[in-house]
């Protein structure tokens, strides 16, 4: 593929042999959580894989190297530099190029992913259309790596910073499967429900594997998306966060954040604004879907 790819050896062993792998981003690490809660979230993560019976595959751009599986070291160096780049599809080959450093976005460690041969990935929230994007264009390129990357992807829908109709709305239209996990509504990320129904819903992982086997053997190149509400302890009632999401909201369109910066600018402005709250949710939504990405792994290894 490219000699820039470097995979580690005990994820390319477990990938060549059909054992159970799932990746995990790196823009969580370097631009969605403070230091060093990223960091130890990152190895926690990783260790939830594990105990649910699959390897973890943290991906990020190390050097120039297009990392799959990292160690830990070099998780400690992403999490605690102060200006790493922040990588979507776009990026890839220029970082490579520069021989630079940057946290993957769902969209990169997508297709990182799928060099790799690995179909399964574990986030937080995707990035979707951001509120007003009638006038400013701003939906992530997520939504249209989605659209044309087989990796299925488990996360806890997405934060109310977007538009959560509209991007619903531009899965649709792009062919992309949303499918609730034990529910039949988008969860809101922070929040269990949204009040936006959803046209599928799985109950097991077993369930999930047939649906990715069946995509893979149909030959369709998209993604999946896998929505699974954050665990009832953990969630946060929307009034809780409303008002921070409205702050950062404001503060953004009053200081002219535009483009890749938003989402980081958005993320980072509700951990200071909500204090432990969001911070403590977030790390317990990651865990839950880093766990149920590995049972579908394992359920995936076994057919
Ligand atoms: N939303 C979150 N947490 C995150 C992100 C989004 O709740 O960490 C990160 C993910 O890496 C996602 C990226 O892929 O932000 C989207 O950025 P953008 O909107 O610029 O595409
Ligand atoms: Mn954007």
């Amino acid at each position: 593929m490219t000699d820039r790819l470097v995979i580690k050896a005990e994820v390319a062993d477990a990938v060549a042999g059909h054992r159970p792998v799932v990746a995990l981003e790196s823009t969580i690490i370097t631009h969605g959580m403070p230091y060093p809660a990223n960091r130890d979230t990152a190895l926690a993560v990783e260790a939830t894989v594990r105990a649910a019976g699959a390897v973890p595959a943290t991906i990020a751009v190390v050097d120039g190297a297009l990392c799959v599986g990292l160690d830990a070291a070099t998780i400690d160096r992403l999490a605690s530099a102060k200006a790493v780049a922040k990588a979507s599809r776009r990026d890839l080959a220029l970082l490579v190029a520069a021989k630079t450093s940057a946290g993957t976005t769902v969209a990169a460690t997508m297709i990182l992913a799928a060099m790799a041969g690995i179909r399964l990935f574990a986030t937080g929230g995707i990035g979707g259309v951001h509120r007003g994007a009638e006038t400013t264009f701003d939906i992530s390129a997520d939504l249209a790596e989605f659209a044309r990357t087989p990796v299925a992807v488990v996360s806890a829908g997405a934060k109310s910073i977007l538009d959560l109709p509209k991007t619903l709305e531009v899965l649709e239209s792009l062919g992309v499967p949303v499918i609730g996990y034990g529910t039949a509504e988008f969860p809101a990320f922070f929040s269990r429900d949204s009040g936006l129904a959803l046209d599928w819903r799985l109950d097991t992982p077993g369930e999930v594997a047939r649906v990715i086997q069946t995509q893979h053997a149909l030959g369709l190149q998209q993604g999946l998306l896998l929505a699974n509400p954050i665990p009832a302890a953990a969630a946060v009632p929307h009034a809780t966060i409303a008002a921070a999401i409205e702050q950062a909201l404001a503060q953004a369109a009053a200081d002219g954040v535009h483009g890749k910066a938003v989402t980081p600018f958005l993320l980072q402005r509700l951990v200071e604004l909500t204090g432990g709250t969001s911070l403590t949710a977030n790390i317990a939504l990651i865990h839950a879907n880093a766990k149920l990405a590995a049972e579908i792994a394992v359920a995936l290894a076994a057919r």
